[in-house]
């Protein structure tokens, strides 16, 4: 299976993460995101023509949405992380996935705006993302009222892994996690999970980050 993968990406990240966790070897195809912008060039337009990685690809299949690579992965090597097919769990699951688009736009554009300097409202972004992790904060609570410590089941499952990477990274788009003591414990856990892996090259993105326009004058 080839990845088409930024270092830096939280969305690259998830894949790279359930892989490792369902212990699938991935061969990584390093995608020149910022600055190159690559993933919108014709060879990755071609593959997907939403212009966004990750992209997996194995075989005749190509796919374009991290929430489809991680059941991918979960089906062929790990299909504990799909849940155990009980109807409300399975529905869980499916709410978390969804969910996890609303951190991406969220938390994931504040930290573009706040990190590589991306156009954007940071106000509206950041409020839209304390909106979201107030909102799993609360899922996180119900779900320990019910005695498990995943968002949906007692075991960790790709809702777990779609919400993770943008949570984590949240406070590279100043929005602080502090204020969330079940998403604390939470991202504790699912440190905790075996062959977890971090994602690498944060100082990085730091270096990458362009210089601000400083006018002549102005300091
Ligand atoms: N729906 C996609 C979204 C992935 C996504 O937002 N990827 C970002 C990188 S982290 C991207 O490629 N954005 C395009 C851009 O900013 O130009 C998924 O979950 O796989």
């Amino acid at each position: 299976m080839k990845l088409y993968d930024y270092v830096l990406s939280p969305s690259c990240y998830k894949v790279r993460l359930m892989a490792a966790l369902t212990r699938v070897k991935l061969e990584i195809r390093a995608v020149d995101f910022h600055p190159g912008a690559e993933h919108r060039g014709p060879e990755l337009m071609a593959l997907n023509p939403a212009g966004s990685i990750p992209i997996l690809e194995d075989g005749d299949l190509i796919l374009s949405e991290s929430a489809a690579m991680l059941t991918y992965l979960a089906a062929n090597a790990g299909p504990e992380w799909l849940g155990s097919g009980a109807p409300e769990e399975t529905a869980r699951i499916q709410q978390w996935l969804s969910f996890a688009h609303r951190l991406t736009a969220s938390l994931g554009g504040a930290r573009l705006h706040e990190m590589l300097l991306r156009p954007g409202d940071i106000g509206a972004l950041q409020a839209q993302g304390i909106a979201a992790l107030r909102e799993l904060e609360a899922g996180l609570v119900e779900q320990g009222l019910r005695g498990m410590r995943f968002i949906a089941s007692d075991q960790p499952t790709i809702a777990d892994i779609a919400c993770f990477p943008y949570v984590a990274l949240a406070p590279d788009g100043g929005i602080p996690l502090a204020p969330y003591p079940a998403i604390r414990l939470w991202s504790r856990a699912i440190r905790g999970l075996d062959n977890f892996i971090e994602m690498p090259g944060i100082p990085r993105l730091h270096e990458l980050k362009p210089e601000p326009h400083v006018e002549p004058g102005e300091v």
